[in-house]
């Protein structure tokens, strides 16, 4: 099977190629490196060191003796987008390409626009550029479980049954998303189940939860780590909390803690994304799946956390900082996730076993983590209209203390930079 994956280099992209290809999967991969430019933006960096793309290619080829067909290319060109598809023709579609940080669309106006214009933009042109070139192909598109919100009442996976005077009916559960990102992944939910209405196309819509870890079984030197970010805008709790673990930083679940979400080890994001391709609709169809393996308090997570690094011999604190977001610190939440189970999916890892992993692979990394540590509080607020005065300006290029294994293909690359 040939699979496209747009955004190939990122954080859950360059792994999800690795499983493929270690499977037989013919991989095909487009990136525009915009992460890499943007993490520089809040003057931070990945902690681990990530070397160029065609030094990534190479690495890949030695491990699974096959080759990454790559495209550099913007998802906002409709013409780059036709012409991948044209002339690569994938049987699916992982679309994993989309700013994927909450924070980062919170940062003022054109933050905000640019996360929504893209996410969407890219969005619809790949809908139309697969309706034109593979209008058999399957679109696995990666949503997020932030789309639902809190609600007061269970789940469901995308759809719900409800009788409202004296009628009934199976509509899209009603979303009610927290960042301007989250609501882009609303309007994109909106965008493909249309177009799989009019033109018969299949879909999967992952509701993706919060993922942690540094590593998956196919990254088996250093040269095929995966990037892991940690500063305030582009790390995600839990990751964050082992970084401030090792930094020997105080722990952050914001306000109360009691926010819970949907969370997954990246190993068995990677397993369910390869599930949903297994297990295409049979015809054209929309369909949802929830995917996360359990839900946790962002309190429960910190002292997890610290409970293992304790064991480490560290001594964590944890501290509430007032909650930067605008969210329910005190809710109900019991999401449905029953399709993924139903087609194989089993949890690999339990959480322990994974902390304990990020943990030992980020104090690797402590001086890389140290060099770029201003960068774990930057100060967005859900409530200011404009936080760029309150960024970082952009860190002064530092010397890396841990540069990307050798060999890497061109003299010039340098970590984080674009291929
Ligand atoms: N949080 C803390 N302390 C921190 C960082 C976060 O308490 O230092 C809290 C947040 O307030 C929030 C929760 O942890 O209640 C999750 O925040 P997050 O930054 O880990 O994740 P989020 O912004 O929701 O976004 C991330 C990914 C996004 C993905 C989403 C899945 O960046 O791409 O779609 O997780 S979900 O959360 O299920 O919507």
């Amino acid at each position: 099977m040939k699979v496209l994956i747009t955004g190939i280099d990122g954080y859950s992209g360059w792994p999800f190629a690795l499983h493929l290809m270690s499977r037989g999967y013919d991989v095909v991969g487009l990136d525009n490196f915009v992460t890499r430019k943007r993490v520089k933006e809040v003057g931070s960096w990945s902690a681990t060191p990530i070397g160029s793309f065609p030094s990534r290619i190479k690495a890949a080829k030695e491990a699974f003796g096959t080759e990454i067909s790559f495209h550099k290319g913007d998802l906002g060109k409709y013409e780059f987008v036709a012409n991948v598809l044209q002339r690569e023709r994938p049987d699916a579609i992982v679309h994993l390409a989309e700013q994927r940080s909450a924070p980062y669309s919170m940062i003022d106006v054109h933050h905000a626009v640019s996360t929504q214009v893209e996410n969407l933009t890219g969005t619809l042109h790949l809908l139309y550029a697969m309706k034109e070139h593979t209008p058999g192909a399957h679109l696995v598109k990666m949503g997020t479980m932030g789309e639902y919100g809190t609600p007061n009442v269970d789940i469901p996976e995308g759809f719900f049954e409800i009788e409202y005077r004296g009628r009934k009916d199976r509509l899209p559960f009603p979303r009610s998303a927290g960042s301007w990102y989250h609501w882009s992944k609303v309007f994109d939910s909106g965008d493909v189940m249309f177009a799989c209405k009019i033109w018969s196309l299949k879909a999967t819509d992952v509701m993706q939860g919060v993922i942690y870890g540094t590593r998956t079984p196919e990254i088996t030197n250093p040269r095929l780590l995966t990037r892991f970010d940690f500063d305030e805008v582009w790390g995600t709790a839990l990751n964050r909390f082992c970084v401030q673990a090792v930094l020997r930083m105080p722990i952050t679940p914001y306000g109360e803690g009691h926010q819970t979400r949907g969370f997954i080890a990246l190993e068995d994001s990677m397993q369910s994304l390869r599930l949903a391709l297994e297990n295409p609709p049979a015809g054209p169809e929309y369909r949802v799946w929830n995917q996360f393996d359990a839900a946790y308090s962002v309190n429960a997570l910190a002292e997890e956390v610290r409970a293992l690094a304790e064991e480490l011999g560290w001594q964590p604190t944890i501290e509430h900082p007032p909650d930067p977001r605008v969210e329910a610190e005190r809710h109900y939440y019991t999401p449905i996730h029953e399709e993924l189970p139903r087609h194989g999916y089993r949890r690999t890892r339990e959480l322990r076993e994974v902390i304990r992993e990020i943990l030992r692979d980020l104090k690797k990394y402590e001086r890389r983590l140290l060099a770029r540590k201003e960068a774990v509080h930057l100060g967005v607020s859900w409530r200011n209209a404009d936080n760029k005065e309150r960024l970082l300006p952009s860190v002064p290029a530092a010397v890396d203390p841990t540069p990307p294994p050798t060999p890497t293909v061109s003299p010039s690359s340098t970590p984080d930079s674009p291929a």
